[in-house]
Order: C-alpha cells, then sequence, then structure tokens
C-alpha cells in the first residue's frame, strides 16, 4: 500500500499548488481561471482513483466549466452509476485541493485511512473535457494524477459532460444501460429518436426544421457527429459552432435565459423553433420569435411541463398507474407549479439549487421528471417503472393500441440519458414529442404563460452571512431580511421574491417574480436593496434597471 504514495508525492510536486489558493467543491465540482487549476486536476486524478478502488467501479472526471468564460475552467468527478460525486467525497476532494504542498500526502492518505481504501485494488478512470484552450493540458494532469496511483485511465478526449456521464454508466453496468463509446451513444439515442418520430403522420420538412445554438463549444463538434445517424429525421441548422465566436460569449442556454433575449449570431424567422445548449451540453432552453418580432422563451419549467404531460398521457393509455412526479427548485415560475399542481395534478417537489439535489429527490418516484428552469434535467425512471413498460411490449395479450403507447414510452426510456441532464438528449425527446403530439412551439408556450420575473446579482463582503431554508425559499439570517422581503412582496400582486448566496459566484442572487415586467423589476430592485443593506451589500447601491 505504501508503495504508491512515494510516486504520488513526488509526482504532485510537477503539479505544485499555488500557496495560500483555497477553492471549493461545489454544485459545479471546482470552477476558477484556468491558471490556477493545474493542481487540482492532478489530484482530482487521485482523488478519482481512490474512489474507483473504493466502490470497485469506474469513475468519471470531466474537465469544464460549463456556462463560464472561456478563460474559466473546472472539474467535476462523476459516480458509478453516472450520478454527481457523493456528497461527503466532495468533502474530500476540497480538503486534497487546498492542502499545501507538504501537507498533500497526510491529506491523502487520511481519505484513504478514513474511507478504508484497500490500495491494492485497481483504479479506473474515465476522462473528458470541452473545448476550451486550457482542457487539453487540464485533462493531461488529471490523467496524471490517476496514473501517479497506478490507476488505468481512458481518455475520451472531447466529449460533452452529459456523454462522459453515460459512459461511465454503460461501463458500470456492463453494457446494461449501453455501449461506452460515442458510437454507441449516438446509436442508442437516434435509434430510439427514429422509432419515436416514425408514426408521426404528415410531418412535414418545416416542422423537421431546428435552429441550434451550440454556444461555441463542445455541443456544436457532437451534434454534427450525430447528425448522420438521425437520418434527416430532424433538420439542423447549426450556429455558434466555435468556428468563429468565442464559448458562451453572447449565447449559449445561460446567456439567453439570463437575458430572455436570443443569442447573438443566429438567424431565426418569426414562428420557427431555436434551442441554445451551454457551453458543455448540459443545458437548454426553447424559443421563437413571434411575427411581432417579439422573444418567447421556453425554460427548463416548460420543458418539465411538456415532458410530463406527453408522459401522463401514455401512462394512462397503457393503463399504468405509476408515481409521478415533477422536481423543481425555488428559481421555476411560480405559474409552472400551479399548472403541474393544479391542472395536471401532478406531485411537485422544490429542493435546493444544485442538480444533486433534484436529482436525488427525482429519485424517490416511479418517474421522477427534474429541471433547473435554467434548462438543466432530466427523467429518472425506477427499475421497476422500467420492467413494467417493458412486460406490456412485451405482453402478447397487449392490445395494439396499448403496444403503440408501450412502444413510445419505451424508446422514451432510451431516448432520455437518466444520468444527468443532457441538451442534446433532451433536445431530441422534446422534438419527438412536437413531432408525435403534432404540436407548434407557441402551443407548447400556451400551455401556461409564464409570471415576469426578474435575476438579479448583489455583491456583498461575505455572502456566507446569508442562510435559508425551505429549499432556499426563506432567509433565516441575517436578521430583519426575511420581515424585509416579506413586506416588500405584499407590495406587488402575484409576487414571489427570495434571496440565496450563490454557490459558484461570489454574489447574492435575487429572484423576484409578479404580475407585470415592472412590478418584477421593481421588487428584484427593493429586494435587492435590502439585502445591500442588511447583509453588507459592498460597491454602490443597486440601481433600477432603466
Ligand atoms: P448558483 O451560482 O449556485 O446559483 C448556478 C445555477 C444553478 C446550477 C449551478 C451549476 C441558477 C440560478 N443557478 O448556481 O442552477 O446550474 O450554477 O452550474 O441558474
Ligand atoms: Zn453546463
Amino acid at each position: 500500500m505504501m508503495a504508491q504514495f512515494p510516486e504520488v508525492l513526488q509526482q504532485s510536486t510537477l503539479h505544485p499548488k499555488p500557496v495560500g489558493l483555497l477553492l471549493q467543491y461545489a454544485t459545479a465540482g471546482f470552477r476558477t481561471n484556468a491558471q490556477h487549476l493545474d493542481h487540482v486536476m492532478f489530484r482530482m486524478g487521485v482523488l478519482a482513483t481512490l474512489r474507483s478502488k473504493k466502490t470497485k467501479a469506474t469513475i468519471g472526471v470531466m474537465v469544464t466549466a460549463s456556462h463560464n468564460p472561456e478563460e474559466d475552467n473546472g472539474v467535476k468527478l462523476i459516480d458509478p452509476m453516472g450520478e454527481m460525486l457523493s456528497q461527503k467525497w466532495e468533502g474530500f476532494a476540497t480538503q486534497l485541493a487546498n492542502s499545501e504542498q507538504d501537507d498533500f500526502l497526510t491529506a491523502l492518505k487520511d481519505v484513504v485511512e478514513k474511507e478504508s481504501i484497500d490500495m491494492s485494488q485497481e483504479g479506473s478512470v474515465f476522462v473528458g473535457r470541452d473545448t476550451r484552450s486550457s482542457s487539453a493540458s487540464l485533462s493531461q494532469s488529471v490523467l496524471d494524477g490517476v496514473s501517479a496511483l497506478g490507476g488505468h485511465s481512458k481518455d475520451y478526449g472531447l466529449l460533452t459532460t452529459p456523454q462522459l456521464h453515460y459512459m461511465v454508466r454503460c461501463q458500470n453496468t456492463q453494457g446494461k444501460y449501453g455501449e461506452a463509446t460515442l458510437e454507441g451513444y449516438y446509436k442508442k439515442l437516434s435509434q430510439a429518436f427514429i422509432q419515436l418520430t416514425k408514426n408521426a403522420s404528415n410531418c412535414t420538412d418545416d416542422q423537421k426544421h431546428l435552429t441550434v445554438d451550440a454556444a461555441n463549444g463542445i455541443g456544436a463538434l457532437k451534434l454534427r457527429e450525430m447528425e448522420c445517424h438521425l437520418k434527416k429525421e430532424l433538420h439542423i441548422s447549426l450556429f455558434n459552432d466555435g468556428s468563429k465566436g468565442k464559448l458562451n460569449h453572447q449565447c449559449g442556454a445561460d446567456f439567453v435565459k439570463t437575458q430572455q433575449k436570443a443569442p447573438t449570431g443566429i438567424t431565426i424567422n418569426p414562428g420557427e423553433r431555436g434551442c441554445s445548449f451551454d457551453g458543455d451540453a448540459d443545458r437548454l432552453v426553447y424559443y421563437y420569435m413571434d411575427s411581432e418580432g417579439q422573444f418567447h422563451l421556453l425554460d427548463g419549467d416548460k420543458i418539465a411541463t411538456l415532458i410530463c404531460t406527453f408522459l401522463k398521457e401514455l401512462f394512462t393509455q397503457v393503463g399504468l398507474n405509476l408515481k409521478v412526479a415533477v422536481v423543481q427548485t425555488a428559481y421555476a415560475n411560480g405559474s409552472s407549479t400551479n399548472y403541474l399542481e393544479d391542472t395536471m395534478k401532478v406531485i411537485v417537489r422544490c429542493t435546493k439549487t444544485g442538480v444533486k439535489h433534484l436529482h436525488h429527490a427525482a429519485q424517490e418516484f416511479d418517474v421522477g421528471i427534474y429541471f433547473e428552469a435554467n434548462g438543466h434535467g432530466t427523467v429518472l425512471f425506477s427499475e421497476a417503472a422500467e420492467e413494467k413498460i417493458q412486460q406490456l411490449v412485451e405482453n402478447v395479450t397487449t392490445d395494439e393500441e396499448k403496444r403503440r403507447a408501450g412502444l413510445l414510452l419505451q424508446n422514451t426510456v432510451n431516448v432520455i440519458n437518466q444520468t444527468v441532464g443532457d441538451a442534446i438528449s433532451d433536445m431530441l425527446l422534446i422534438e419527438a414529442i412536437l413531432t408525435i403530439k403534432g404540436m407548434t412551439i407557441q402551443q407548447w408556450d400556451a400551455i401556461y404563460s409564464d409570471l415576469p420575473n426578474r435575476q438579479l446579482k448583489v455583491k456583498v463582503a461575505d455572502r456566507r452571512v446569508i442562510d435559508t431554508k425551505d429549499a432556499e425559499r426563506r432567509a433565516v439570517s441575517p436578521e430583519g431580511l426575511q420581515e424585509s422581503i416579506d413586506t416588500l412582496v405584499k407590495n406587488h400582486r402575484r409576487a414571489r421574491s427570495f434571496v440565496r448566496p450563490s454557490g459558484t459566484e461570489d454574489v447574492v442572487r435575487v429572484y423576484a417574480e409578479a404580475e407585470t415586467q415592472e412590478s418584477a423589476d421593481a421588487l428584484a430592485h427593493e429586494v435587492s436593496l435590502a439585502v445591500y443593506h442588511l447583509a453588507g451589500g459592498v460597491g454602490g447601491e443597486p440601481k433600477l434597471l432603466s
């Protein structure tokens, strides 16, 4: 066991930690300027190998900073079933990343001891990276970390984040989930998509057309690779493919959602569907322009609602009584929650921000549809639910109509990447649903009307002074803040507002929604002022949006 440690120690000196630099493994792993990350990458290679030895399974390491600017980078670990790293190990990740050079070995041995890791066990790690200029060398540092501990690694090179999650799950289920190759991923998803859409009648070429903004990121490359598998069942016009624009700059799902406007660099005619991926292709939002040139956004809440409607109809058709739930966060538009609960009569759960929270909540149901408003999400089917669908399709006594619905369900399961939100997979599912239902994007948008809303950021000296409860919907500290918010909310119609410290940026986020945009903007501004004054705001007072 001890024989491996001198090697790790020696190798770690080639990836030295800048003295005093402290980072935290947060909702999206480690994320900061790429220049500060070399030691973190090496150490995460080491940690992933330990995690692999502990779980006796393959672990994934993805090098990406998602929707952050090109000069940033980051790293996330992927657990055996393709899910996010367990919370306990997030702590170990922070501990390893922050130990100074001389203490690194002690920190490492501490993890080995606490987890009683058998160091003679083999370690296996899959590595993937996005298109950032820093990603190639940083992912090499991850590989160095794996080999320093004698682990085996497979470098997939350029991948979307959800593709790496998929590979890890395929590998650890011995192929039951699919084949752990890009070809396997493309085939599984595109075959399911073609099966889903083949029965749709009267689908015109116009309806098969979709404009995609790939945020100048990895999604563009992977969508191009996939296109030939789709057999022209979907006609994609790809924009922001990385050939000229800057990654995530004025484009991509995060830009579109936060700015509530179309990305630059795309051409989209009135009424046509467009969608945006984020920089690592795990988020997706849709939109269209109406005949007056007005932009309409269909975010994660609209996506969840469409998927839920589709699945519930199919479950009714086949007569399956499954416990279906939609999992959201406090950022979900109030209209979506009302529609799901009051009209659709489905269970709605609200969790803290961060997909791992949503994912865990969704696992408690037969079918758990989870989406953050920003477009990150997927659908989870319990093993029992998948078996019931399988039996239905295989049962020779099932009548034709039910079998057809059963096959749609089965292909829906197959087109979905259940490990994590996946822009490509979610896009195929939505395209299939719209085709099958013969629905336009305007009809989808009309299922319910969003309440106007606004998100703002406030800079404070220390955002940790804000503590929240009730899935971040109420602030418990600093004193008086929640009371102020309650009072401010009362002055607006159909209003709601909450604040929380961001997990990925050094800011406090403010969310407000109300009956009109003016009202939502005013409320967001008033609450920002309350945060500024009660939670130690720095810089100038927040200004009202003009
Ligand atoms: P923070 O910075 O904690 O709000 C943001 C997103 C999350 C999640 C993470 C990880 C919002 C309001 N927050 O978290 O939903 O996606 O980034 O990327 O969109
Ligand atoms: Zn992302």
